[in-house]
């Protein structure tokens, strides 16, 4: 079997396992059994005569059968629809100061990443995007070993104690006797749930919020979420919580928009990350700390061991310590995103754990499954093994791809010269952080765990207007699918009236129940402007915008959008009615991209339509046409028509801005007569795109 070395080089994170991969079906390559066996042929079994019955004897039929019967391995129990590819971190300034951890002392030095995102509650082929909490998972092959930071796109999470998980995540499944709603957490078994464990308060205000249908994976923030500890050379440890920072900022679709995404492209966010790789445009972000003293562990008025918990921005700073690219798709899905296992205890030296009841029930959790999935040897695993030398006395198990040499595989020995050795001396060895200990064995939640609102409210103050009404309307959503009025009254009256009354009293009229409940604690005014999503993006890169033409655009007007927002690392898509080519009023031909069906308003950020007196006539007369403008309005996408063109807005009832002289702005539609400036629509346009436009009167447009 040809095993082909591919180094793609000069990216920093090339591995040794790429030793593996194997570029399928080499010129001149011959098929073979898994024995090595050439094979006359392959696209018959053997039968006893041509119309007979199939033979035991066929020795190939069977192998290839049978191979192919075996070809799954359990899905992942939760965060079973993902997507991976590689890249690489680095270190801005040393950071010894406050770690010993390799990965973060050399500005020079590359380490090799896998990344891996996810949903929660769907199965493997389930839609992208579903409203859910995202798995945001990270791999680093540092010199010391792998460390996993196996974190989540929102900063808290539903439970305290890890002994809950069990019961969330058989509430937010799929129900059991029916297997309905396939990645959905609205239906009556997770509001049920919920509703009697008021500790979910916080992150369900996450979930409800935009942060739970994000525009893309390149535009979410990350959070390990739980408390951890960094430990420095001398032995010094001090609390930390890591964020990571996109550089693209933090963007989100709208609810209608994610549910209509999920029947027209179901792969959107992996189908985004591949092809934004694919062309250059490398999603980043920064690795960011907020750090505590252990002297200043109880300071907060909340427990730092508490995953309900944040710590807001304005208390303890983010402080950024280095950047993540990811540039290299994976060549083959199975063999590394699927196979990929994490774990929290993949820990270098200078990183340790907290005691948060959560993460120390993840310690367990991970490693079991990844024995269920993949089994004992996981880690040998082209994508699971570390870059540095393996070496211990752990022998056999399935799938043993190791051949241990030799007669010692125990500790103490003499017959293999006392090997291999532990290294307590040195500081490059992993020693736990000596915390000192004691306590009466007891089940019981500490009574610092007990606040369960006051950042559930905090959340809620900080939103912007538009920010708030898309919770009070997924709340709204979510509970009108429940068949069980007990259920919804007990979220209003137990839980959302103590976030906020305001809250409570919309999402009840909505749902059409009584606020009867009153709230069990004090409404405060605190806010923090980090946990907004509230701020334009500084820049249109990895966006998707559409030029909807028909024979007789304006070729020009075309012409200089396409190549002034590609300047900008925008992807700009020509959509007409059938695929081709478009002749326009110039006589050049215009190459389309997609024809309309295959191209919906939902998969793209913003649409121009150029100018053409035949264009805009023939496109009024199309449905898709029309209907593409008014629903990117709908979608409080940004919208530029020349000329012309404006016609196409006008059949759609969206409000332009009235007078046809200049370049005009409407609420982010933008128009312009026909000779007018193409720079200057561009330049309003792409100020448009720069954040959504909600406050658009969408209630009349027949989206
Ligand atoms: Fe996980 N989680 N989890 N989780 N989790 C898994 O591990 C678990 C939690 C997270 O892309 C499983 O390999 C328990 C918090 C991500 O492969 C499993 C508890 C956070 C991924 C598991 C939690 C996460 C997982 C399923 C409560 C954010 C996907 C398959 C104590 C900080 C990783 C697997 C990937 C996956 C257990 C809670 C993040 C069963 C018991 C909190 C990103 O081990």
């Amino acid at each position: 079997m040809a095993m082909k070395r591919i180094d793609k080089g000069g990216n920093g994170n090339t591995r040794k396992d790429r030793d593996f991969a194997r570029d399928t079906h080499m010129a001149g390559e011959k098929l073979t059994t898994n024995q090595g066996l050439k094979i006359s042929d392959d696209q018959n079994s053997l039968k006893a005569g041509v119309r007979g019955p199939t033979l035991l004897e066929d020795f190939h039929l069977r192998e290839k059968i049978q191979h192919f019967d075996h070809e799954r391995i359990p899905e992942r129990v939760v965060h079973a629809r993902g997507a991976g590819a590689h890249g690489y971190f680095q270190v801005y300034e040393p950071f010894s100061e406050y770690s010993r951890a390799q990965v973060f002392q050399d500005p020079a030095k590359k380490t090799p990443v896998f990344l891996r995102f996810s949903t929660v509650a769907g199965s493997r082929g389930s839609a992208d995007t579903a409203r859910d909490v995202r798995g945001f998972a990270v791999k680093f092959y540092t010199d010391e070993g792998v460390w996993d930071l196996v974190g989540n796109n929102m900063p808290v999470f539903f439970i305290q104690d890890a002994i809950k998980f069990p019961d969330l995540i058989h509430a937010v499944k799929p129900e059991p006797h029916n297997e309905i709603p396939q990645a959905a957490s609205a239906h009556d078994t997770f509001w049920d749930f919920v509703s009697l464990t008021p500790e979910s308060t916080h992150t369900l205000m996450w979930v409800m919020s935009d942060r739970g249908i994000p525009r893309s994976f390149s535009m979410m923030e990350g959070f390990g979420v739980h408390t951890f500890r960094l430990i420095n050379a001398k032995g010094k440890a001090r609390f930390v919580k890591f964020h990571w920072k996109p550089i693209k900022g933090i963007h989100s679709l709208v609810w209608d928009e994610a549910q209509k995404i999920a029947g027209k492209d179901a792969d959107f966010h992996r189908r985004d990350m591949w092809m934004a790789i694919e062309r250059g445009d490398f999603p980043e972000w920064e690795l960011g700390v907020q750090i505590v003293e252990e002297m200043d562990e109880h300071k907060f008025g909340f427990d730092l061991l508490d995953a309900t918990k944040l710590i807001p921005e304005e208390l303890v700073p983010v402080r950024r310590l280095g950047k993540m690219v990811i540039n290299r798709n994976p060549d083959n899905y199975f063999a590394e995103t699927e196979q990929v296992a994490f774990h929290t205890g993949h820990v270098v030296p200078g990183i340790d754990f907290s005691n948060d009841p959560l993460l120390q029930g993840r310690l367990f959790s991970y490693m079991d499954t990844q024995i269920t999935r993949l089994g004992p040897n996981f880690a040998q695993l082209p994508i699971n093994r570390p870059t540095v030398p393996v070496d211990n006395n752990q022998r056999e198990g399935k799938s043993q791809s190791m051949i241990h040499k030799g007669r010692v595989a125990y500790f103490p020995n003499s017959l293999g010269n006392g090997q291999p050795t532990h290294s307590p001396e040195t500081l490059t060895a992993f020693s736990s952080y000596p915390e000192r200990m004691e306590g009466t064995k007891i089940r019981q939640r500490s009574p610092s765990f007990s606040d369960h609102f006051s950042q559930a409210t905090l959340f809620w103050n900080s939103m912007a207007l538009w920010e708030k009404e898309h919770i009070v309307a997924s709340f709204s959503f979510e509970l009108n699918m429940l068949e069980t009025k007990a259920v919804q009254e007990r979220v209003v009256n137990e839980l959302l009236v103590n976030v906020s009354a305001e809250l409570a009293k919309k999402v009840a009229a909505n749902i059409a129940v009584k606020v009867t409940g009153k709230p069990k604690v004090k409404a405060h005014d605190r806010s923090s402007v980090a946990l907004s999503m509230n701020k334009p993006a500084d820049s249109i890169k990895g966006r998707k915008i559409a030029i909807l033409v028909a024979a007789g655009a304006e070729g020009r007007q075309i012409r200089e959008i396409q190549s002034s927002l590609r300047k900008m690392g925008a992807v700009v898509e020509v959509i007409s009615r059938v695929a081709g080519t478009v002749k326009s009023a110039d006589g050049s031909e215009i190459a389309v991209d997609h024809a309309a069906p295959n191209a919906p308003s939902v998969i793209y950020d913003a649409v121009f339509i150029p100018g053409g007196k035949e264009s805009a006539a023939a496109m009024v007369q199309q449905g898709l046409a029309v209907h593409f403008v008014a629903e990117a309005y709908f979608h409080g996408k940004a919208i530029a028509a020349m000329g012309e063109g404006v016609e196409l807005l006008a059949k759609a009832q969206l409000k332009v801005a009235s007078g046809d002289q200049t370049v005009a702005t409407n609420q982010g539609v933008v128009t312009a007569p026909a000779r007018g400036d193409v720079k200057a629509v561009i330049r309003s346009f792409v100020d448009a795109m720069m954040q959504r436009h909600y406050e658009r009167p969408v209630e009349s447009v027949p989206a």
